[in-house]
């Protein structure tokens, strides 16, 4: 039995699989429509099968009905496998390159003999593919490099993702009896955006039966070292993790080691030298006459032992954070706690799966004092943006809403709205002015020259209505680089126009990247920690833009949403 959005993925699929094929256009876009009709169906599949309800719907075809109902049924669909079995399996994975539609692909499959990656990159390297019809030299430029993205996405993971399988076997680890201290450090721990490997750091005096219970644990596709104190596996999904036990004495000097970062060592081990100390991963040892080498029983001691404040793991990135240490000058880092709302949510009015109570629920639940509603406007028909008379209607229901008293929690209306190829905007000024708070995007024209695209933003950012700029470069980590943006120069113009910029918390995207805010802040922009949520369990993404915006160097004075419901009518002028 397949749920909804699963039997849409299928069609997806199959339409994809038939565009490679070559079959008639309309045939495909059948199954394209079947499965836009599957997400946004509001009505009960099975109740919808049962009384022949399906058929009646615009758009589903008898062959469509059939193949839902056996999807719905079996879970798998006769018709599919064929397809795919007809198809070699390394077209969809260079279906995944940037700019290579099904099309394209197929063109390359069938007039080149491309079947792989490996092939793809043979030909464009021959510069067989630039001779093409409708592809020319900088596709093939293009095609290359996403190649090249590909391979780099394979051997990083998204910080989520290491996360999830980091969990538990942190809180395995620390269940054996023999554990005195376990920690998962490396880049996870400095909250990297992508995770190389993981990083598991346990103290015990007896380092066996650890390595044996690390090796035999379940999702363990291969063990590419087990030795007496390290161990390294691989995961089904590629990630790996060392494992290194230590003494309990050396553990708080490991764990700051291979917490890292490299660069942080470096400086750290530097400042050690200086006063006499060579340190390790073991500990410290004197290297000066009359220097007594002090142990440690937590990893401030570590610092201490330096004069040095602990510093917070996202910091340790040898980006001047032992200067700002050894002068007391580090942030107090903004924390989820702090957070008293948050902006950018999409409801089912456009994209979104859930409806502005459930979505005020969850909020009070998590007891916020607003929540910015802010669903796409008309040009993302994609998404199913808001005309202007829809949103009329929601800044109406926002308004019943919170005069109903339903909710303790404060709904503010909003739009993502999107800038257009010029930098004007998709609704009219005095529709804009009409809204709690604005949040601006692109959208659209992702490969626009650097110079168009930074104007393009610049001058969303100097409108008056505009609050705050949504998605900086639009990047989804691991899957599409960023657009050619200036974003220096973006930052010059937000704090020049007092204009937001958002931290979107999506873990795909985490986007202005951290790397930028330390300076944005310095030259006075504002940060929105924004969930960007398309349902109601996404409201908890602002956890990884906390996360991000601590690796930023910010406190909760430079993020908008720590702010109280007052404070932020007051910012936003309403
Ligand atoms: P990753 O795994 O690529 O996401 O990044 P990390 O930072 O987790 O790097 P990894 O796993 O190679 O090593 C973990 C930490 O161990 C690293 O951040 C710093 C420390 N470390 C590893 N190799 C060296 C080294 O050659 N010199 C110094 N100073 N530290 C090292
Ligand atoms: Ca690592
Ligand atoms: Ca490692
Ligand atoms: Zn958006």
């Amino acid at each position: 039995m397949l749920e909804k959005n699963d039997i849409a993925a299928v069609l997806d699929e199959i339409a994809t699989l038939m565009e490679l094929m070559g079959e008639n256009p309309f045939k495909i876009r059948a199954y394209s429509t079947g499965a836009r009709i599957l997400e946004t169906m509001t009505e009960d599949l099975d109740e919808l099968i049962k009384t022949g309800g399906l058929a009646e719907i615009p758009g589903m075809g008898e062959a469509l009905v059939d193949k839902i109902t056996t999807l719905r049924r079996d879970g798998i669909l006769p018709f599919h496998q064929k397809l795919r079995a007809g198809i070699p399996a390394g077209l969809l994975e260079i279906m995944q390159i940037q700019g290579l539609g099904p099309k394209k692909v197929r063109a390359l499959w069938t007039l080149l003999g491309v079947e792989d990656l490996l092939k793809l990159k043979e030909v464009c390297e021959a510069g067989k593919v630039a001779e093409l019809k409708g592809f020319g030299e900088k596709t093939q430029t293009k095609i290359l490099e996403g190649i090249k993205n590909r391979v780099a996405y394979s051997l990083r993971h998204r910080w989520y993702e290491a996360a999830e399988v980091a969990i538990p076997i942190l809180a395995g680890l620390r269940a054996l009896p023999q554990v005195k201290h376990a920690e998962a450090a490396g880049s996870l721990r400095r909250a990297r955006e992508t995770v190389g490997d993981l990083d598991f750091i346990v103290a015990a005096a007896d380092p066996k039966p650890i390595m044996d219970w690390f090796v035999a644990y379940p999702g363990v596709k291969e063990v590419t070292a087990h030795g007496e104190t390290k161990s390294s596996v691989r995961f089904k999904s590629g990630l790996q993790a060392d494992l290194r036990v230590v003494p309990e004495e050396q553990f708080f000097f490991a764990l700051h080691h291979f917490t890292g970062s490299k660069d942080h060592n470096v400086a750290m081990r530097h400042r050690a030298l200086s006063r006499g100390l060579s340190m390790s991963e073991w500990g410290f040892k004197a290297t000066a006459e009359g220097v007594q080498a002090p142990g440690a029983t937590s990893e401030a001691e570590v610092f201490q032992a330096l004069g040095l404040p602990w510093i917070p793991p996202e910091l340790r990135e040898g980006a001047g954070e032992i200067d700002a240490a050894e002068a007391k000058l580090l942030p107090r880092l903004v924390e989820l706690k702090d957070l008293r709302g948050a902006f950018h949510n999409h409801t089912t009015a456009s994209d979104g799966a859930h409806t502005l109570e459930q979505m005020a629920k969850e909020a009070e639940r998590m007891g916020w004092e607003y929540l910015g509603i802010s669903d796409h406007s008309k040009s993302s028909f994609q998404a199913n943006g808001l005309d202007e008379g829809r949103l009329l209607a929601q800044m109406d229901q926002i308004a019943q809403l919170n005069t109903s008293g339903k909710f303790k929690v404060r709904l503010l209306t909003g739009s993502e709205v999107d800038i257009m190829r010029d930098g004007s905007l998709d609704y009219a000024d005095d529709l804009l002015g009409r809204l709690d708070f604005v949040v601006a995007s692109v959208h659209n024209l992702f490969t626009l020259d650097r110079e168009a695209q930074t104007a393009r933003i610049i001058r969303a950012i100097e409108s008056e209505h505009v609050d705050m700029i949504g998605h900086v470069t639009g990047r989804l980590i691991n899957k599409r680089e960023p657009y050619d943006v200036d974003v220096g120069k973006i930052i010059d113009a937000a704090a020049a126009n007092d204009t937001i910029i958002e931290l979107n918390a999506n873990p795909w995207r985490l986007d202005m990247d951290w790397r930028w805010w330390r300076r944005a802040a310095e030259k006075g922009v504002l940060c929105s920690i924004n969930p960007d949520a398309h349902d109601f369990a996404n409201l908890s993404f602002v956890e990884h833009g906390v996360r991000i915006a601590r690796k930023g160097w910010l406190t909760s004075a430079h993020v908008l949403n720590t702010r109280s419901l007052p404070e932020v009518l007051k910012w936003l002028g309403r």
